[in-house]
């Protein structure tokens, strides 16, 4: 039976936004069959973004949503968790809102493991502002503010979510849609902090600048480059130039969770204060 989308989707806020051949629509779907999957009461779910075009996807589904300020996605989500940690706490975010103004809030929550899962967009480029380059914008990439080929070397987001103490790392693409479903379902019943970077096309202002004749070209590249990460291992490191595992990349278990470990921390310190007093 074919999924019922509609379900979950606020009707009243389309059209969405997203260009035509722009993989964000791809990804949304995944979202909703990864939540279904679960059958998770829709009530019990916060998803939460920053600014831009990856960020308005709250807005299309009837969960408890919040858009915030570019950047901030992850400490509007980290209140929620501590204030709510039963309820299951998921962040979409662009590479530029993930990695750029928001990065010091990404590398402080990978470092503090609370169980929220992060879903980082990574179309290599500032969309909705028109191309700018971005953290993730590959070396010698075309971007607005970049007419000329990128010097900056780009970070790799899963190892940067690694590096800085993350217990779950997974990437998926948009043309592996079939897979995304389960590394965000892996995601979320991790229990810590989990980031999933999904790498998407975004024609309009990075395909176009880079070569890319249309966006199934963007796709096809994807296709390409991306190998399940027990394949990327075998291939020699000729053939390994240029292309990236995808998959689970890292998964830290028994790790501390924050809400878990600050909760608790809180009830120490009250038996102790009971015990004080009970001694007089
Ligand atoms: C504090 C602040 N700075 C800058 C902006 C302008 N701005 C809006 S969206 C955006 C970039 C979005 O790029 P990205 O996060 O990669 O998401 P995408 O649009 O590619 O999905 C910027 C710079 C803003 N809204 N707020
Ligand atoms: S500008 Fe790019 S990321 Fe934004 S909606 Fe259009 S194709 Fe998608």
């Amino acid at each position: 039976m074919a999924f019922d989308y509609e379900r979950y989707i606020r009707g009243g806020k389309l059209p969405h936004i997203w260009c035509p051949g722009c993989t964000y629509g791809i990804v949304f779907k995944s979202i909703l069959r990864a939540v279904d999957a679960q059958q998770l009461d829709r009530n019990d779910i916060a998803l939460v973004s920053g600014i831009g075009c990856a960020s308005r996807l709250p807005g299309y589904v009837d969960f408890n949503t919040l858009h915030t300020t570019h950047g901030r996605a992850l400490a509007f989500a980290t209140g929620i968790k501590m204030s709510r940690p039963d309820k299951q706490v998921l962040v979409v975010s662009g590479d530029g809102d993930a990695t750029a103004i928001g990065g010091n809030h990404f590398i402080h929550a990978c470092r503090r493991n609370i169980d929220i899962t992060l879903l980082v967009f990574n179309n290599y480029i500032y969309g909705m502002t028109g191309g700018q380059y971005s953290p993730s914008t590959p070396t010698d990439r075309f971007a607005s503010t970049m007419p000329y080929g990128n010097v900056d070397a780009p970070f790799d987001i899963p190892s940067l979510a690694k590096g800085a103490g993350a217990s779950f790392v997974a990437r998926g693409t948009a043309f592996h849609a079939a897979g995304l479903d389960k590394l965000i379902v892996d995601a979320m019943r991790h229990k810590g902090f989990s980031v999933v970077e999904i790498i998407n096309a975004c024609p309009t202002t990075f395909g176009r600048r880079n070569k890319f004749k249309s966006p199934t070209d963007m796709l096809l590249w994807m296709k390409e480059t991306f190998l399940p990460v027990a394949a990327f291992e075998k291939l020699p490191p000729d053939k390994a130039a240029g292309k990236f595992p995808m998959g689970v990349l890292h998964r830290r278990e028994g790790a501390p969770e924050y809400c878990e470990a600050y909760y608790g921390m809180i009830e120490r310190l009250k038996r102790q204060e009971s015990e004080k007093g009970g001694r007089g």
